[in-house]
Formats: structure tokens, sequence, C-alpha cells
């Protein structure tokens, strides 16, 4: 048996390399009766071409970022509002790992579009790259600001006066060298290894958000499964939680060091103090009601679960 993983990101890069190292275990452990086939971002298109895989069965298993189904499952971009999950990554995670909101609710709504999400983890915190330093929200007055193709992105950009734009992240690099858009967002490992630092100027820690990534599956390839193997899938998902953790965790270190000491490439890098944070966080809360009013198709249950069981975590 072959099974087909997607990714959204090449050799190396942190969704990759866990697909890898999933097809490793579950080589392993079936003693190489079952081969897990990793894909590499580019070969299927654009990342909603990938989202689009994984619903007709073209793949069987997926990373996708929940950005890239914004205009389909709503509830999805509870992962664009700026500032609900805590700042730290390693609580953010744990909270990924135990969400109720998350792993039941939200994956119902998955679900419903025949993808099923098995984990959720986080790529690390989010940075801004510019070529102006992004340190108070004023700074965003029409600025033409790169998010991928999530409504509630948008607005939360919108929220700080900018001009937000969506694109695939293959048109990136040449889109920001070129100026047709002059910031995005991403984990500070991803700006490193796409090499958009080398055509900005600054990098701003803004850890306003965790880039959260999912493992799925196509649902009814998955429900047809021996329970034995969906046992085996499920079990090796599971494990690699805290490996996957580790491995963002040391690739955004690790190139965080590598981008300041590029002095081919040098980028200014910017960390917001608290009082700078909290200027943005103050425009971000809105942000909260339009997901509920103009977004949500469950009155925004799912993010007072999800806020409640942040509260009861950090307590
Ligand atoms: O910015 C993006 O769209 C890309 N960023 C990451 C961290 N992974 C894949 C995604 O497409």
């Amino acid at each position: 048996d072959t099974w087909r993983f997607i990714t959204e990101e090449v050799e190396g890069q942190v969704q990759y390399v866990y697909a890898e190292e999933f097809a490793k275990r579950i080589s392993d452990k079936t003693n190489g009766a079952i081969t897990v086939e990793p894909y590499e971002y580019g070969g299927l298109g654009s990342e909603t071409d990938q989202v689009a895989a994984l619903q007709d069965g073209a793949v069987e298993m997926a990373v996708m970022s929940p950005g890239f189904t914004g205009n389909m499952v709503m509830e999805g971009q509870i992962f664009a509002l700026h500032f609900l999950f805590p700042e730290s990554v390693e609580k953010t995670q744990e909270i990924l790992n135990t969400s109720e909101a998350i792993n039941t609710d939200l994956r119902a709504q998955y679900e419903n579009h025949g993808i099923t999400p098995l984990a959720f983890w986080t790529e690390g915190a989010m940075a801004w790259s510019s070529n102006i330093g992004l340190e108070e929200p004023s700074d965003f007055e029409g600025f033409q600001m790169r998010v991928q193709d999530s409504p509630l992105m948008m607005e939360s950009y919108k929220a700080y006066g900018a001009e937000p734009q969506a694109l695939s992240w293959g048109e990136l690099y040449t889109a920001l060298d070129r100026g047709t858009v002059e910031g995005q967002e991403n984990p500070v490992f991803f700006i490193y290894d796409a090499s958009f630092y080398e055509v900005q100027d600054t990098v701003t820690i803004s850890n306003h958000n965790n880039y959260v990534a999912m493992t799925t599956v196509n649902t009814d390839w998955y429900n047809g499964l021996d329970p034995k193997v969906q046992a085996l899938i499920d079990e090796t998902v599971e494990e690699m939680q805290s490996w996957v953790y580790e491995e963002q965790d040391r690739q955004n270190s690790e190139f965080l060091e590598q981008m300041k000491n590029d002095t081919e490439h040098p980028t200014e890098v910017i960390e917001l103090t608290e009082e700078q944070r909290s200027a943005f966080k103050e425009l971000a809360l809105p942000v909260r009601d339009y997901y509920k009013e103009n977004v949500s198709t469950v009155d925004g249950a799912i993010l007072d679960k999800l806020v409640g069981e942040i509260e009861a975590a950090m307590e």
C-alpha cells in the first residue's frame, strides 16, 4: 500500500520533514508493508489546489494551513485571529493538543468538507518582514500586506489600516522583490528558508499569532480503513506532536541566528516591546466580534469554548 502525503513546503522545511519522519515511522512499524510518499509544495499547484487534491482523494494525506480553507471552512479561520493564543509557543502547543473546541468541534466542521484534521501543531511564532520597521499600528497605514487566501486574515490587517492581498507563497518572493506587496507574515524559519529576508530590510518579531498547521487525511479514505490501520495513523500522528514541536523550535532559533549574521543580506531584527504589542492587541480584539458576526456559522461557539480553554490553561 502507498499513501500520498502532500505538504505546503519544500525539502528541509518543517512540513516536509514532518512528512518524511511520518513516512519513516509508518514504514518501520509495518516492516515496509505501507509506504508513505511525501510530496513537496509546487507539483500539485497552489495551496488551495492541494486542499482540493485531498478532498477529491488525489492524495490521502496533507499538511494544510487553515488559511487556505478560508473561503470554505469558515470556523477554521479562528487561527487568523491575532493575540488569541498565549505568547508562549510551548503553551500554545499544549492547548492545540488538548483543546476540545479544536480537536472535536472544529474537526467536525472540516469533516463536513471531506477533510479530517488529526492534529494541530504550531510552526512557531509569527513575525513580519518589510522594508520599513513595523512597530506601531500606524506603520500599517496603506501598507500592501500579503496574506493567505482567508477573509479573516484580511480583516485582521485591515484593523491596523493595511491593504491586504491574498497570494500563494510560490509567488511571494517575486512579489516582495518587485514591491507588488510590501510585507508578509510567517515564522522566522520560513522567512529565512524561503529567502524573503533577502528582499526585505527588516524583520519584526511581533508574535501577534502562532502559525498553525494541521495533519489532515481524506475523510472517506480514513473512515474506510481497517481500525488497526486507523489506530496506527492516530498513534503515529500523536507521537509526532512533540517531535514537530522540537523541530520547529530548532529551525526557528537556528535560522534567526543565521539571518542576524548574514552580512551579504543584512536584516534589521526588531523585537516589539510589551507596550507596542498592546497597541496592536487593542485593534485586534474587535476582529473577534467580526468573526462571530460575519464569519462563524455557529455564532462563535467554537471561539467562546476555545477562549475558555485558553483562560483555564493560563491559570
Ligand atoms: O506563507 C505561506 O503561505 C506558507 N508558510 C508556511 C510556514 N508554510 C506553508 C505556507 O504555504
